[in-house]
């Protein structure tokens, strides 16, 4: 049909027909985020006006009250998973404990562990930012009291769902169900995420590697020797591999996911499991590359087999295109030095 275009709620409902058991909660949970989304985006495109419209007083010119980013994002994921109905309990990385559902919410059969603005210490420079989302089904009765331990700390593998917006040139939001990865770009004029990026695949060798290589001198060996490696001839048909940093993870694994490579945030002395958390950040993109082809790793283990002992574990990250990735843990496990 011309001018059809596939937007989210429409690819979800079509998704959704596949399983002639679903109830269409999930759909109107991803819904939810996506709306939360649209919200954070509107936001985080004023975020060099904010201060000047509010200079005056607490509230800006659009009476709005003035918040940081990161705590606005937060709120506004909060409220929209809460108000859906369709959790029943929720864990961010910027609060400390679980987040009930308010009492007069209804309480759903998921559960979402999301970073609500990943990256946030860029905003005042202008780099891409994004929010990232994993979701779970409860494993206990729901006429019981949800469980931090069966219920929230879910092996990765146990994902439903995963999923990260990213707010750059353009907004996209991209997610897996376990049947593919699915990009789609928000169109400001209909105000809907549009198909844009379908059934992704990371290429399975790529020519970036992404790393904060300030951090080198307190690597070990495996890791300074990987990265050694990568600027060598054999490395890339020739040609050392090419060096691409962001320092914003949502934007340096979206590069890479479309375009090939490696992610690394290795353990180091001063972070014995690396700075990312494993609940937030690792377990939904691993579950996303996964999807796309690719792989992540801690150097040893898949991402995905790790069993959380705690909500705001760190672990060390290795992520992207699957050769690279196998190679990065030979050199981590010591199999080869060169
Ligand atoms: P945050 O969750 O506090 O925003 O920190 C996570 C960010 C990631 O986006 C990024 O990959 C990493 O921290 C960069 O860390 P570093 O500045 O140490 O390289
Ligand atoms: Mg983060």
């Amino acid at each position: 049909m011309n001018g059809f275009v596939m937007t989210l709620n429409r690819h979800l409902v079509e998704q959704e027909r596949l399983y002639p058991h679903a109830t269409g909660a999930f759909t109107s949970l991803l819904s939810d985020i996506a709306l939360a989304a649209k919200v954070i985006s509107l936001h985080v495109n004023k975020a060099g006006l904010l201060p000047i419209l509010g200079a005056t007083d607490t509230q800006n010119v659009f009476g709005e009250i003035q918040q940081k980013l990161d705590v606005f994002a937060n709120d506004a994921m909060i409220r929209s998973l809460a108000f859906g109905g369709h959790v029943c309990v929720m864990a961010s990385e910027e609060n400390e404990d679980l987040i009930p559902v308010p009492d007069e919410y209804p309480k759903g059969k998921y559960i979402c562990c999301f970073d609500p603005l990943d990256g946030s210490s860029n905003i005042d420079a202008n780099v891409s930012i994004g929010t990232i989302f994993s979701i779970f089904r409860r494993t206990t009765p729901e006429d019981q009291p949800v469980s931090l331990e069966k219920d929230v700390l879910q092996p990765g593998y146990s994902q439903v769902c995963a999923g990260y917006v990213i707010y750059g040139s353009s907004t996209m939001l991209v997610y897996t169900t376990g049947a593919g990865v699915y990009g789609f770009t928000l169109d400001p004029s209909y105000g809907s995420f549009i198909l844009s990026h379908p059934k992704i695949k990371i290429p399975s060798k790529g020519k970036i590697y992404s790393v904060n290589e300030g951090n080198f001198n307190l690597w070990d060996e495996g890791v300074q020797n990987y990265i050694r490696w990568v600027k060598t001839p054999e490395a890339n048909n020739g040609k050392p591999m090419t060096s691409r940093y962001i320092g914003s993870l949502v934007s340096d694994f979206h590069r890479n996911l479309l375009k090939g490579g490696i992610f690394l945030y290795p353990a180091d002395k001063k972070n014995k499991n690396g700075k990312l958390r494993l609940m937030y950040e690792a377990n939904p993109l691993a579950f996303i590359v996964t999807q796309a082809g690719g792989k992540a790793s801690d150097g040893f283990n898949r991402i995905l087999d790790i069993q959380p002992r705690e909500l705001h574990q760190r672990t060390p990250l290795i992520i992207g295109s699957k050769e690279d990735v196998e190679i990065a843990e030979e050199f981590i496990q010591g199999k080869r030095t060169h």
